[in-house]
């Protein structure tokens, strides 16, 4: 054998873009964390957690996979916030290889249906994503399931997971590379995501701020990095938790500075694995009413759309 016959059957280099697109709360960002096997994209139980587009990346020895995590789609459009984030899932799905919907076990609602049609919309191939399968007891009841859903539209694919333990994902994959045109890498093979780690900070502060407030909160919430100052021993930064009203800010806050406390000491510790140095993360909280409604406000709060870092 020849190094020439060698080289002629290595397999081609496979690398594209898959967006993953679904309802709120359906488990999207913890499966793009799962296929790229690293946290960048933040997670809560609360639905419209995950605001911004974001790019993951997975590199194998023959294919790279990017994947781009998407706020969940809305039925409502109520407020400047909503509409930006329709408008980052719509963006997502320009010049896209493959398409993943992500649904849960056993569930289908008009939620779903209104995200398969605008998963749908372009003409990716489509493949439908059944997570959170080890809430299943029976796994005789998915068979069902399995089928009722499959007669929802054209899936490429139908692909039982579960983000969370990481089982059948490796037949997700497997299912992913096949969908992957023949190219070149569009990212260093070392790359996890597209975002900066200050963009990274700011997101992990409103994770775990998201996770511990009521239900309503969140929504009215966002965070903006004022500094972000890398030393010789540490990272200094500053940032600043935005929120709608003077009652709101007193929760953020809570009795004697503990909720904030608690929420600073959680996200220090996650933004220091991330960056892998010492953190020192000093937060304030102001008040800037009516925001989420406000289109110039969200600009102003980091709501732009990111000019595209792949070449399309
Ligand atoms: N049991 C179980 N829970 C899961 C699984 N995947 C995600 N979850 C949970 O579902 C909730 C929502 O997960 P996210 O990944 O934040 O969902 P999302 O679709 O990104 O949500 P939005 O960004 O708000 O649209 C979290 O509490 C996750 O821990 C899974 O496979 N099994
Ligand atoms: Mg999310």
């Amino acid at each position: 054998v020849n190094a020439e016959t060698e080289a002629d059957t290595a397999p081609a280099f496979r690398c594209g873009l898959v967006a993953i697109v679904g309802r709120p709360n359906v488990g999207k960002s913890t499966l793009l964390n799962r296929l790229i096997g690293h946290k960048i994209s933040i997670t809560s139980r609360k639905p419209q957690t995950t605001r911004w587009n974001l790019l993951g990346i997975a590199t194998g020895p023959h294919h790279q996979a990017v994947f781009v995590d998407t706020p969940g789609v809305q039925g409502r459009h109520r407020g400047a916030l909503n509409r930006f984030m329709s408008r980052e899932v719509g963006s997502a799905l320009v010049s896209v290889d493959a398409v993943l919907l992500v649904i849960e076990a056993l569930r289908w609602t008009p939620a779903d249906e209104h995200a398969l049609g605008i998963a749908a919309s372009g003409d990716a191939p489509l493949v439908l994503v059944i997570n959170k399968v080890d809430r299943v007891r029976d796994r005789k009841e998915l068979l069902p399931f399995l089928q009722s859903v499959s007669a929802a539209a054209d899936f490429r694919e139908i692909v039982p997971v579960s983000a969370r333990s990481g089982d059948n994902i490796s037949d997700l994959e497997d299912c992913i590379r096949g969908l992957l045109p023949e190219g070149p890498a569009l990212f260093p093979l070392d790359q996890l995501t597209d975002r900066s780690e200050r963009f990274l900070a700011a997101d992990i502060l409103r994770e775990k701020l998201t996770r511990k407030l009521g239900a309503e909160l969140p929504y009215r919430l966002t965070v903006t990095i004022d500094r972000f100052m890398e030393s010789g021993t540490h990272t200094r930064i500053d940032a600043t938790i935005w929120v709608e009203s003077a009652s709101q800010k007193a929760i953020v806050i809570g009795r004697n500075g503990a909720m904030l406390k608690a929420a600073g000491t959680e996200a220090r510790r996650d933004i220091e694995k991330l960056i892998g140095a010492r953190v020192f993360l000093g937060t304030h909280v102001r008040v800037k009413r009516r925001w989420s409604e406000d289109e110039k406000a969200l600009a102003e709060l980091g709501y732009t759309e990111q000019a595209p870092s792949h070449p399309v």
